[in-house]
């Protein structure tokens, strides 16, 4: 039914931008907001005392209509890292058990990590054109190594639900520092 749906139907992509309009809310996410994420907590203390940068936006537009729902997010990662660690997603896992998600790498590069409530860990590698499917009850966050911005585009069901008590428990297994100025794997001290 026409009248049910919640125009506009279509935003416009900007791929030099990394971004769409028109959005309906942006959400700003500084160090504050993740603070607990980062390893280095002496680290994190420097930043927030230098201004508490920015780390990354979603862009958010729900199409919502009376038969269904789904979210568009574009996520906006900075090029930047607290101590050695790179700016990343807070991640969370779907409150609904049933609800997985489509990420698109659009712009930068990186890693998305995936992991269960078991401690099953997973890290797939990210470039322009990169589409990961993320199954339920798997945990998903990204990490932006690269020297430029990293713009992924999410789709997912509105009725999901966002979950972050499981990542701001213990994080994920693996986190991704840079060592000899690359992005390495080390195992998080927490698990
Ligand atoms: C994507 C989607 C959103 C999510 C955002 C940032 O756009 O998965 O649902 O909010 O990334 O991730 P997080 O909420 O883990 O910070
Ligand atoms: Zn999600």
């Amino acid at each position: 039914m026409l009248q049910d749906i919640d125009y506009p139907i279509s935003v416009q992509f900007d791929f030099d931008e990394g971004a769409f309009s028109p959005v309906k809310t942006r959400s700003d996410r500084r160090v504050s907001d993740l603070k607990m994420m980062f390893h280095d907590q002496d680290a994190v203390q420097r930043a927030l005392a230098a201004g508490d940068p920015l780390v990354y936006q979603i862009l958010y537009h729900p199409f919502a209509t009376s038969k269904s729902d789904m979210a568009l997010g574009v996520s906006r990662i900075f090029p930047g890292r607290i101590g050695d660690e790179y700016y990343m997603t807070k991640g969370h896992i779907h409150e609904r058990d049933d609800q997985p998600e489509i990420y698109f790498c659009v712009k930068g590069e990186g890693y998305l990590l995936l992991q269960t409530a078991g401690g099953e860990f997973r890290a797939e590698r990210w470039t322009p054109g990169t589409i990961s499917h993320i199954p339920p009850m798997w945990a998903h966050r990204v990490v932006n190594t690269g020297s430029d911005m990293l713009v992924f585009v999410a789709s997912y069901h509105l009725s999901a639900g966002h979950d972050y008590r499981l990542i701001e428990a213990k994080g994920f297994r693996q986190m991704l520092v840079e060592r000899d100025g690359k992005p390495t794997f080390v195992d998080n001290g927490r698990w």
